[in-house]
């Protein structure tokens, strides 16, 4: 049965979307058709938007989902239906050699990179017949989508649309770059150079952490304010046009010559460099902002070898989707991951570049699209 839904396509990268009907065809063996409940605005879909990424198009937005399992694939078992779900933007391959060892987050095999299913095509056309593609296979600016049943993670009940859709990729990248791929220890001081969903989910995991200091970083007071009601500990306002005084800023909030960890969650060169130079000897600058493709960072190379430095990227907060989701959502649930503070508007999917507008100005902490009977999730 093919369904028509609503659906925000960009037809190539660097242009707005536009709202359109698009048909949706069964899902296949391996597949499986969510409602969708809620899709958060991330930057990386603004990178998109931009042209700062080049990708396939025509492809439907969106990589922050939550929904509603609608139908599965032969199979798949049909007891799932009706059950509330988080999408992952890195649908697993679990055949090859970083899936087996545990690592889904550099996944090599994942039907992500092409924007479509584990066997190339797509369920979505236009009403010409003409193929359309799934931004990581996921798409989650539409009102249905059909996904690889990888990306699905059962949601934990009592959690809202919205938190189930922020797990999908904020709270799990700025939560895990924290717990999981920096392993920051108990009693570190950890500082956090910008503050969206994903750098303000950083300092969610920075407290659980147990870090004695917090030091966030964000040219906007509002940001900063957010961040201290989470726990951040010390604010600094960044100058963009004086970076020696965010750096200094940074240090003495820090206290003890800088900082243990430094997460860098925008993706500019400019901060990305700013977060090496505030290392001191021993200390990891953590890069989970992602840049303009072909954008590169300086910095000196001997001061950073003789002091032991280290720079790691984290891509996905180290997720393994169908542990660590779960895992978020029961956090939430007791009140320690307090995701639903981040959410700062709510919109129709017919506002979608406003909200690209508002992120792309640094007004907007997190934004969520939220779709017809989305309390149903
Ligand atoms: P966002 O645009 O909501 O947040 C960026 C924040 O940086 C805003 O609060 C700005 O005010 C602030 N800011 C901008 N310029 C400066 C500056 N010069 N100095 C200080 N603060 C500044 O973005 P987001 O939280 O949605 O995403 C952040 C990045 O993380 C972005 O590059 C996105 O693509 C990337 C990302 N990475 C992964 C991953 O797997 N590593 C996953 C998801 C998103
Ligand atoms: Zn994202």
């Amino acid at each position: 049965m093919v369904r028509e839904i609503e659906a925000a396509v960009i037809e190539r990268a660097g242009v707005p979307p536009v709202i359109e009907t698009l048909l949706l065809d069964d899902p296949r063996p391996g597949e499986i058709l969510v409602r969708m409940t809620a899709s958060g605005v991330c930057h990386s879909d603004l990178h998109v938007r931009d042209g700062e990424w080049q990708r396939p198009g025509p492809i439907v937005m969106g990589h922050e989902g939550a929904g509603v399992i609608e139908a599965v694939g032969e199979g798949l078992d049909p007891g799932v239906i009706g059950r509330a779900v988080a999408l992952s933007w890195y649908a697993p391959c679990l055949r090859c050699r970083e899936c087996q060892r545990g690592r889904q987050w550099v996944c090599t095999g994942s039907p992500s990179f092409r924007h479509a299913q584990a066997d190339g095509t797509t369920r979505l056309a236009r009403r010409d017949g003409s193929p359309v593609l799934a931004y990581l296979s996921i798409g989650t600016m539409a009102s249905a989508q059909v996904v690889p049943a990888t990306a699905v993670v059962p949601m934990t009940d009592g959690v809202p649309p919205e938190v189930a859709a922020l797990i999908g990729c904020g709270v799990s990248t700025g939560v895990g770059a924290v717990l999981k791929t920096a392993d920051v220890p108990a009693g570190s001081t950890v500082a956090i150079i910008g503050l969206g969903g994903v750098g303000l989910s950083c300092v969610m995991g920075a407290v659980i952490a147990g870090a004695r200091r917090i030091v966030v970083v964000d040219t906007n007071r509002a940001k900063l304010d957010l961040a201290g009601t989470l726990g951040a500990t010390h604010s600094v306002q960044a100058d963009p046009a004086n970076p020696v005084a965010t750096i200094e800023g940074i240090r003495e909030a820090a206290g003890e010559g800088g900082p243990d960890f430094v997460f860098e969650a925008i993706g500019l060169p400019a901060t990305i460099e700013q977060a090496i130079a505030v290392l001191p000897p021993g200390a990891t600058a953590v890069l989970v902002g992602m840049t303009a493709f072909g954008q590169t960072v300086r910095f000196e190379g001997f001061p950073f070898v003789d002091g032991a430095r280290r720079i790691i990227g984290s891509n996905y907060g180290s997720a393994v989707a169908a542990l660590d989701f779960p895992r978020y959502a029961e956090w939430f649930l007791q009140g320690r991951l307090p995701v639903d503070r981040l959410i700062d508007r709510r919109l129709p999917l017919a506002e979608l570049d406003d909200a690209f507008d508002r992120l792309r100005a640094g007004q907007a902490a997190r934004q969520i699209v939220v779709f017809p009977g989305a309390s149903a999730g």
